[in-house]
């Protein structure tokens, strides 16, 4: 479905219209209160907040202003950053303009996981609220912090989100993503009920009872990772029921890559408009960006809150004006846990504002530069194989990239699943189209195995979609 389409059947109300306009600010205009993004006074949970009206100098203004309090409160509250700002010979007073950040030290997930758990929290622990921790199946793992301002913050961010993707009060949301220490869970639920909505708190798992929620809550969103997704819709299908018959019209999708094949697929068989949300949990979680419904063409980055920079993913070099490169963060507004250009190892571009003009959009990120693999001196994404994926007829959105090793020589076997009904020959046809179309288009050479439906690992939360049997040898 695209934007200018209909949702079929019966809309809910105002569902995928732009946001409604609300009071221009009062007096004070955008200068800071307390909840900076807290509707204008006399507006309502269904119009955009003061910030999203801003014009773009009036943007800059507060952006400057809250770089240069959370330079000031990340030097003299934790010690690592007076130690690099120093080490980089630079003072909180030398960010004049939003230019001078460019001289101030990258942040990495090595400084937190140094800190861990709490060196860098920047206030007493009787003002941190609440925690939340990255799995750490890669090292040490990460603790975050957030005080009530930050978790407020937080849930008028999500709840912006939401409704640039058309969500309205009244409308019951059905969160898909974990709860607990994964940022997804809480974080949808509290700016689902900031934006006026009904929250059905279903989290991961339990498929088949999802299914029945969904169908018997009758909600019209949906928060969930996109891999997920398609196991609803594969358990819907399984149920004998039509998905695209499902209250649901618009799915706030994210916490992993995905493709705008995959896009087109979910929104084929689900009938929902398929949104991009973007986050992370070092710099907040989930609502640091989202893609809005009218435009669909990457993501309005909510700048009021965090600053964006790209560079070269290879060096600590100078940024890459208008390319991809490595997304950068400098929280503008957190108390507990300031991060100053924190390197996230997501790979996008920065465009300009569409639909939020003010608002810088991040292209849809391709990959995380931890993600890419190097193959015989060739780079793939998972990415680009789940659209190659995704354009072969027969072959169903559920794949793994298997690396293994013979002698010094890497090896990629693409596990793809078959769409259902396929025979032997055709899958066999798949997967030599498969092969040939990975070796035109990403330059590799690859084994493609195309398996029964409903034989791969299902995912839950975030998909994992490389297993790298190399060190083992085999
Ligand atoms: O995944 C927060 C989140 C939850 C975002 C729910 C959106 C929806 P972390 O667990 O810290 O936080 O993982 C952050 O996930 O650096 C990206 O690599 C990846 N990621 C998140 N959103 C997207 C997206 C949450 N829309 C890491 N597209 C990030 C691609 C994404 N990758």
């Amino acid at each position: 479905m695209t934007a200018a389409e209909g949702t079929g059947g019966a809309p809910p109300p105002a569902a995928v219209s732009a946001p409604q306009p609300a009071p221009a600010p009062g007096p004070a205009g955008p200068a800071e209160a307390p909840s900076p993004t807290a509707p204008p006074a006399g507006g309502s949970a269904a119009g955009p907040d003061r910030a999203e009206l801003m014009d773009a100098d009036e943007l800059r203004a507060l952006q400057l202003s809250r770089l240069q309090r959370t330079l000031r409160l990340a030097y003299d509250r934790v010690e690592l950053y007076r130690r690099k700002f120093d080490a980089a010979g630079v003072r909180p007073e030398d960010c004049r303009s939003l230019d001078d950040l460019a001289r101030f030290p990258f942040t990495t997930k090595d400084d937190l996981r140094e800190g861990y758990p709490y060196g860098m929290f920047a206030v007493p622990m009787d003002r941190v609220r609440r925690l939340h921790a990255s799995s750490g199946t890669t090292g040490t793992p990460t603790v975050v912090g957030y005080t009530d301002a930050d978790l407020s913050v937080w849930a008028d961010v999500v709840a912006r989100s939401l409704r640039a993707a058309g969500a309205r009060p009244g409308h019951k949301v059905h969160v898909a993503y974990g709860y607990g220490l994964f940022t997804g869970g809480l974080g949808a639920h509290y700016g689902a009920e900031r934006a006026g909505c009904t929250v059905i708190p279903a989290s991961g798992g339990m498929t088949a009872r999802q299914v029945r929620l969904i169908r018997d809550l009758r909600p019209e969103v949906l928060m969930a990772t996109p891999s997920y997704t398609l196991t609803l819709i594969d358990e819907f299908e399984r149920q004998g029921v039509d998905p695209r018959g499902s209250s649901l019209r618009v799915g706030l999708f994210g916490a992993e890559p995905w493709t705008e094949e995959m896009r087109r697929e979910i929104e084929e068989r689900l009938d929902v408009h398929a949104l991009d949300i973007y986050g992370l949990s070092e710099v907040m979680g989930p609502g640091v960006a989202q893609e809005c419904v009218e435009t669909k063409d990457g993501l309005h980055i909510w700048e009021d809150h965090f600053y964006p920079e790209v560079v070269d993913p290879l060096g600590d070099g100078p940024q890459v004006a208008g390319e991809d490169g490595e997304l950068v963060f400098t929280s503008l507004t957190k108390e507990a846990l300031p991060v100053v250009r924190y390197r996230t190892r997501d790979l996008t571009r920065l465009l300009p504002g569409t639909a939020r003009p003010a608002f810088r959009r991040m292209r849809r990120v391709t990959g995380r530069c931890d993600d890419m693999v190097i193959m015989r001196g060739v780079n793939v994404f998972p990415s680009q194989i789940e659209e190659i994926l995704l354009r072969t007829d027969g072959v169903a959105p559920h794949f793994q990239l298997h690396l293994t090793r013979r002698g010094r020589m890497d090896r990629m076997t693409v596990r793809a699943e078959s769409r259902p009904g396929l025979g032997p020959e055709q899958r066999a046809a798949a997967a030599a189209a498969v092969a040939h179309a990975v070796k035109e288009g990403a330059g590799l050479t690859v084994e493609v195995e195309i398996v029964a439906p409903e034989t791969l690992e299902r995912s839950v939360g975030k998909i994992r979609r490389i297993v790298d049997d190399r060190a083992a040898g085999g």
